[in-house]
């Protein structure tokens, strides 16, 4: 398995952050591609030591497994040491860590574009966490943005930090009513920053690419989900980058003839945070019940996430777009305890039966469930680790989520930990 792709398939927090510690130890290399700190990965070890990570790759927790921010991924320098001093107290070896001289970085000052651009947008804000990652990407692809490795230049880095602040404080005082920003400032904080993180700067994309040559295996770890991604999303409510698998390769520099798999992470209900269209919504006390079994708060922002019934048209369209060869469904112990779990099949759109996601946005937010209900099961499936094991209704839950999803359920999540999984394929 040389390189393989591990993505949301809904809008994030499927639990990406457990697969990827459950792959570590056939892997050598994992690699973030795109996104930033506005990612939350949970993992749990197998002593109970639960660890949130943000912007490091959840590989960080797999002793031996080299860990790469790579270039499409936008790096806030202060958020990587405070991460980085949070994983050495807890005693985690941060060596293996390498970080792509081409990843661009997060300014303070788009930390605070974002955060009143939010403000101004009032009712209709995205529901950003706030961390810069949309102003950071708006640079990126401006051919303004700062690089990592300008870093190592600190000419450079002055000459582009003044040249973004004359415009962007302009943004700031004229138009939010905020105070400008001191170039000198911005610029000699990121310096102390990056001396303490300048032996981590490398060329990723090489050193990735020979790794697959000598055979070695890299994993490479999406953050958000197939329906927050800028082009597939749910635009405009997405993140600022491509977190389905075609961003692997931008994000990384390996070629796409290099990926052998592709796995969805599916979670057995759906949830989203932040606004936009979420068909399948409940917003009755069902939909407070799955938040607090399945504890679906925001691993960044501790907010409150939204709750639904899975999903299989997003489970097609995530399948189709980044051609998953296997899912893992994640969380189904959550769905103990019900009659009846509804399953949304397809959308009725304006009086109208669509069986695949509509192709335009308004359709989207017209979009209302067509539920099938499948028979429920009371058992407690937590201490499950093969299929059989399972109560009847649950395995007919995921075979029935199978035939309708567009992929094989390879995996199965019975809960948080390592060792809480069922094993398919
Ligand atoms: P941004 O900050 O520009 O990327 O926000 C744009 C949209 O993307 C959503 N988004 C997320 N959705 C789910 N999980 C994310 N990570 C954290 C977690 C979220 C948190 O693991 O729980 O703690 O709130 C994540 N990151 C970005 C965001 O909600 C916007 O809808
Ligand atoms: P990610 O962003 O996709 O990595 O997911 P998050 O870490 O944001 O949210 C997933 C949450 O579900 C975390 O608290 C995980 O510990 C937890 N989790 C993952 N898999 C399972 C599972 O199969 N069952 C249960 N009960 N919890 C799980
Ligand atoms: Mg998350």
């Amino acid at each position: 398995m040389p390189a393989i792709v591990l993505i949301g398939a809904q809008w994030g927090d499927e639990g990406k952050g457990k697969a990827t510690d459950l792959l570590g130890d056939r892997i050598q290399w994992v690699v973030r591609y795109q996104g930033g700190n506005n990612a939350g990965h949970t993992v749990v070890l197998p002593d109970g030591q639960s660890f949130a990570l943000h912007l490091i790759p959840s590989g960080i927790l797999s002793p031996g497994v080299t860990n790469v921010i790579g270039n499409g991924v936008v790096v806030d320098p202060g958020v990587l040491l405070e991460e980085l001093a949070g994983l050495e107290e807890r005693g985690v070896d941060t060596a293996r860590l390498l970080i792509s001289s081409d990843a661009h970085l997060i300014m303070p000052y788009h930390v605070a574009i974002d955060k009143v651009t939010e403000r101004y947008l009032g009712k209709s804000k995205i529901g950003t966490t706030g961390r810069g990652i949309g102003p950071a990407y708006q640079d990126k692809v401006s051919r303004v943005g700062v690089r990592v490795q300008d870093l190592l230049d600190e000419k450079i880095l002055r000459q582009k930090v003044e040249a973004a602040l004359e415009f962007k404080n302009q943004l700031l005082v004229k138009v939010y009513n905020r105070k400008a920003m001191d170039a000198e400032q911005v610029v000699d904080g990121m310096l102390e920053h990056a001396s303490a993180f300048a032996h981590r700067i490398a060329d990723t994309r090489l050193l990735l690419n020979q790794a697959l040559d000598r055979g070695e295996n890299v994993l490479l770890e999406g953050s958000q989900g197939t329906l927050l991604d800028v082009d597939h999303g749910t635009y405009p409510f997405v993140t600022s980058s491509n977190p389905t698998s075609g961003g692997a390769c931008a994000g990384s520099g390996i070629g796409p003839t290099r990926i052998t798999t592709v796995i969805g992470i599916l979670k057995a209900y759906t949830t989203r945070v932040g606004s936009g269209p979420f068909p399948s919504e409940l917003h009755d006390d069902m939909g407070e019940l799955l938040r607090k079994t399945g504890g679906e708060f925001g691993v960044t922002t501790g907010r409150s996430r939204r709750t639904g019934w899975f999903d299989a048209v997003i489970a097609r369209y995530a399948a189709r777009v980044n051609g998953i060869t296997d899912y893992f469904l994640t969380k189904l112990d959550v769905l103990s305890g019900h009659e009846k779990v509804p399953v949304c099949v397809a959308y009725e759109v304006d009086g109208e039966r669509v069986d695949e996601m509509p192709m335009t946005q308004t359709d989207v937010h017209h979009a209302v469930p067509v539920y099938e209900e499948l028979p429920g099961w009371f058992e407690d499936i937590s201490h499950c680790r093969t299929f059989e094991e399972l109560p009847a209704n649950a395995r007919a839950y995921v075979e029935h989520l199978e035939q309708i999803s567009g992929a094989r359920m390879s995996a199965i999540g019975v809960g948080p930990g390592r060792e809480q999984t069922i094993v398919r394929h």
